[in-house]
């Protein structure tokens, strides 16, 4: 139903989505995508990069009068720094003769992969010896483009009143303790909005700040951990009958995706293979008062993380993604130039010392884009009064 692409490098003029299958008739706030897009650019651990954007869309076809039409929507997000790299990133013009001061530690040589990056691997297969021509599309700056298409996607579930919400749980060796229960997590998402870290726990906040302070003092890097909570899905999305509908195996692809990712779980995931099935599955009992999203049916717990043979159950959804730590180091590893073949340390680029929190906004925005495809998908997409209708006739019907 839904699909999207986007394109654009990092230090190019802008990035642009193309979101296809929104349901027409969907008011749109503008402000929300601006704001989703400006939860991504924070974070304590973030290099000078975020200090230049200030990332807001332009809607450019799709919708009017802040309505959907059911045609494809354009998402444009400029990159302010591009005033900086003009002449370095000019599509058109060849290579500038001469570079300014300004300018030339922007065109410094890349011409020595980093480790754990995109580079080489980019580099043997576009045939590119500069491998700037790999970095800038591989940079994880392309998540603005996917945080805009999810606040889109995030509105439209909203209508149907499911809310999304992530939270820090490590970063680096420093893990949230305790019972970081969704249940609580609802009530305590202002904390993870108001940590510099997005974590809901002061002391753990300050604890990861304290990481990161002492990673970037050592010119390294840290990775992390998150979790995506989703709350008001009805049962029946996604599907068991061919593995290309479950919504696990989809909802793992959006978040293997991001730039970073190395793995991903939902709900107790690995650590359910180490208990016993009588441990490991939910008991279900039936609540007639309850209106729930599982049409009555309610689990004591909910280690399936909301999703049962690929299919949503009504409980809420809880998605674990880890990050490795960025591989741009300032104390760069070793590594090869490709020009010569002779060992060299791996270029440096301004970059980031943890991404972690902005790594829960975006995962957020990915989980928004693969729930609204399944909701679509069991609903219908072309018009939201007919949505609508379907999603309340399925919530009445006699099961
Ligand atoms: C990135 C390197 C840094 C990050 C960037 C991702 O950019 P720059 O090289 O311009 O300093 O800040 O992230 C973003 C720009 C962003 O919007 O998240 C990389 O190499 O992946």
């Amino acid at each position: 139903m839904l699909k999207f692409l986007t394109a654009g490098e990092s230090h190019g003029p802008q990035l642009t989505a193309i979101l296809d299958g929104m349901p027409a008739g969907l008011r749109l706030d503008r402000e929300q995508i601006d704001f989703q897009l400006g939860r991504r650019q924070k974070g304590y651990g973030r290099g000078g990069r975020m200090k230049i954007e200030k990332d807001c869309v332009k809607i450019l076809s799709g919708v009017r009068h802040s309505v959907t039409l059911g045609s494809p929507v354009t998402l444009v997000i400029e990159n302010k720094d591009w005033a900086n790299w003009k002449r370095i990133m000019d599509p058109l013009a060849p290579p500038p003769k001469r570079l300014s001061e300004r300018e030339k530690p922007r065109a410094r040589e890349t011409f020595c992969p980093r480790p754990g990056h995109a580079d080489l691997a980019g580099g043997i297969k576009y045939n590119h010896h500069d491998l700037r021509n790999v970095l800038e599309r591989a940079s994880a700056r392309e998540t603005a483009a996917r945080v805009a298409v999810g606040a889109l996607c995030r509105q439209l579930l909203e209508h149907f009143n499911v809310r999304l919400a992530s939270h820090v749980v490590q970063i680096g060796a420093v893990k949230l303790t305790g019972k970081a229960r969704h249940v609580e997590l609802t009530a305590n998402i202002d904390a993870a909005e108001k940590s510099e870290v997005r974590c809901i726990d002061p002391a753990t906040s300050a604890r990861m700040v304290k990481a990161i302070k002492a990673a970037r003092k050592e010119r390294d890097s840290l990775g992390g951990v998150v979790e995506v909570i989703v709350r008001g899905l009805p049962v029946g999305l996604g599907g068991y009958s061919q593995w290309t509908d479950r919504l696990d195996g989809l909802l793992a692809q959006a978040m293997m995706a991001i730039q970073s990712v190395k793995a991903v779980e939902i709900g107790a995931g690995a650590k359910l293979a180490g208990k016993r099935g009588s441990q490991a599955h939910d008991e279900i009992y039936l609540d007639t008062n309850a209106n729930s999203p599982g049409k009555g049916f309610v689990r004591r717990s909910n280690h399936a993380g909301g999703l049962e043979g690929g299919i949503t159950n009504g409980e809420d959804i809880i998605i674990r993604v880890a990050a490795k730590p960025l591989s741009t180091l300032n104390r760069p590893l070793q590594s090869v130039d490709v020009r010569t073949g002779q060992p060299r340390d791996a270029m440096v680029e301004r970059t980031d010392t943890c991404v972690v929190p902005a790594l829960a906004v975006i995962c957020e925005a990915a989980a928004a884009f693969v729930l609204a495809d399944a909701f679509l998908r069991k609903f219908g997409s072309d018009n939201l009064a007919e949505t609508t209708r379907n999603y309340e006739s399925f919530l009445t019907a006699e099961y």
